[in-house]
């Protein structure tokens, strides 16, 4: 490919600017530090081997889960990033505990909220598996100028403005949709920058791939049991072609089952009875992905964009992916 032909992720949101003509250039400047922190801290992923960063920080986060050296730097580097945008008044974290909202003018004249997952996935840190971030962005509600307020971020994942994650696996991709469709670019380090790659995504309606932890099936509600034996059954003449795919990272699992067709459910359970992931940062960003790319995404019933969040680090029942495999589980209900 000529170096002509190449389109980098600046030069693509800026002329997708055109869709949002409220937008003067702000939001193109707020993925565009996203943009930058997530090429910072590919570096330090690729190199967590070899650097000491691996082990715990000796912290835990809000959720209970040993903070990763990785996860409090990831989480450093995203909000000093979001703060120089000036495009970004505050941030709710899965690493912190209540949100962040930035005191200095420029950024408190911000017109976007942003929730992040800086590193989702981080306990497959030290055994080179790949993990993602997960972004999505609204507009604030709060007077400009002014502080933003917790009910800046309680809002329905319908009213995001942009939705993305990162996966940092055998190559390095920025997957965004800002309402006009999903496009994937890939980070060429030979020259810094993220280039599309995989224009326009679209999910098959059906696939081949159910993703679940089959380890903890004795937990699952019926509905969800009998969708794992339907994935398992054997048809005659010829097996059901499904195969369980499960790597314990979502935006691993999301993203093969994006480009292959699939399913990702993490269900209720009788330990958690919410299911495990957040709303506002893992499950919602993925939602609005999944539905421009053609797909489904709810909690076994309700559309998860529908959901009025009721606090930051509120959990929610998921399955997301190809829609005729997300009707089908949500039919054994
Ligand atoms: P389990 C990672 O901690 C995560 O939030 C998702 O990335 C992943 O899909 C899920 O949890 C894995 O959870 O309980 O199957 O290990």
């Amino acid at each position: 490919m000529s170096s002509y032909n190449i389109i980098t992720l600046n030069e693509f949101i800026s002329t997708r600017q055109a869709n949002f003509p409220y937008a003067k250039g702000e939001l193109t400047r707020l993925l565009h530090y996203i943009g930058l922190a997530s090429k910072i801290v590919n570096k330090k992923v690729n190199k967590a081997g070899l650097v000491d960063i691996l082990g715990e920080a000796g912290n835990t986060n809000v959720q209970g889960e040993d903070q990763k050296k990785l996860d409090v730097f990831a989480d450093e580097e995203f909000i000093k990033a979001l703060k120089a945008s000036g495009e970004c008044c505050g941030i709710a974290t899965e690493e912190q505990d209540e949100i962040i909202t930035f005191d200095e003018e420029m950024a408190r004249d911000g017109n976007y909220v942003v929730c992040i997952d800086p590193l989702d996935g981080s306990s497959n840190i030290d055994v080179n598996v790949s993990i993602g971030t997960i972004f999505s962005i609204y507009r604030r509600k709060s007077k400009r100028g002014e502080r933003a307020q917790l009910y800046d971020f309680l809002q329905k994942g319908t009213e995001q403005v942009a939705a993305g994650y990162v996966i940092y696996g055998s190559s390095t991709m920025l997957v965004y949709t800002t309402g006009h469709g999903v496009n994937g670019f890939t980070l060429d380090a030979t020259i810094g920058e993220f280039c599309l790659s995989h224009p326009n995504i679209k999910t098959p309606k059906a696939g081949k791939i159910y993703s679940i932890n089959e380890g903890n099936y004795a937990h699952f509600p019926d509905n969800v049991k009998k969708y794992i034996k339907y994935c398992q059954e054997i048809d005659k003449p010829t097996s059901r072609p499904y195969s369980s795919r499960y790597i314990g990272s979502l935006v691993a699992d999301f993203h093969r089952n994006l480009l292959k067709g699939g399913i990702y459910i993490y269900p209720q359970t009788a330990k958690d009875r919410n299911g495990k992931l957040r709303l506002l940062y893992e499950c919602n960003p993925i939602a609005y992905i999944a539905e421009q790319a053609g797909g489904k995404a709810t909690d076994g019933n309700t559309r998860i964009m529908e959901v009025e969040p009721e606090s930051i680090h509120q959990r929610i029942p998921f399955y997301t992916g190809s829609e005729d495999m997300v009707n089908k589980a949500e039919s054994l209900n």
